[in-house]
């Protein structure tokens, strides 16, 4: 018997494995996305939202809302044979943030999804990833009975760099969410590519 690769199949591709972060406020969405399209089951975090938490927890526009995150979601999803993405979705409310120092630990890039009921929500994510140098793309999760509006006027409204993308999707969607990802993997990469230049010119 002879030992070795055989001739038929070619040897397995060992995969680029990229870690992804989802943040944005309450209720956008996150946990939504990453059950979306993850491959495996995805690891939910999620604690009742509860009638004394009433208060804090705004779920004005989510009222079918019924839990929130309180660590992180994680799911995986194989975007090519050799890219993988590891997806780690933030909470959402403020009482969790220390989570994201974390979380964000050797993240290539990150997603912020946005409400366009309660866009002052996102401005906390946008202000993280851009004072860290994390690239981000803000998803705008277009919920149905949400007022529709000009991709211009959001990034003004969210006083956006010209260079970070915005993307409306649907965050149930998988093929919505994978076009912001694979978004999202462009964006950071040009990002470090400009960046690299910039650093040894
Ligand atoms: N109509 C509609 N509902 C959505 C959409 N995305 C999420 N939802 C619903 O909105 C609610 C909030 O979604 P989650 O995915 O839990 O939000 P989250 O950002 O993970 O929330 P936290 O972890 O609590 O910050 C859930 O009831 C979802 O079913 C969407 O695109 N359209
Ligand atoms: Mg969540």
């Amino acid at each position: 018997m002879i030992f070795g690769r055989s001739e038929r199949g070619k040897p397995p591709v060992e995969p680029v494995t990229l870690k992804i972060l989802v943040a944005g406020g309450f209720g956008v969405g996150k946990t939504t996305l990453v059950g979306a399209v993850s491959e495996i089951r995805p690891l939910r975090t999620e604690e009742l939202l509860t009638e004394a938490g009433r208060p804090v927890d705004d779920t004005s526009g989510v009222e079918a809302k019924r839990t929130t995150t309180v660590a992180m979601d994680f799911g995986r999803i194989t975007l090519r044979e050799d890219l993988v993405l590891y997806l780690f979705g933030t909470p959402g409310q403020e009482r969790f943030w220390f989570m994201w120092d974390e979380l964000s630990e050797g993240a290539l890039g990150a997603i912020v999804l946005a409400d366009t009921r309660r866009l002052e929500d996102s401005f906390a994510g946008i202000d993280y990833f851009e004072r860290r140098g994390i690239p981000f793309l803000v998803g705008v999760n277009c919920f149905e009975g949400a007022d529709r509006y000009p991709a211009d006027d959001i990034r003004q409204a969210l006083d956006l760099d010209p260079d970070v993308p915005l993307v409306l999707c649907d965050a149930r969607d998988r093929e919505s969410v994978k076009e912001i990802l694979i978004g999202v993997v462009q964006h950071a990469m040009a990002f470090q590519a400009s960046h690299r230049q910039t650093v040894t010119t």
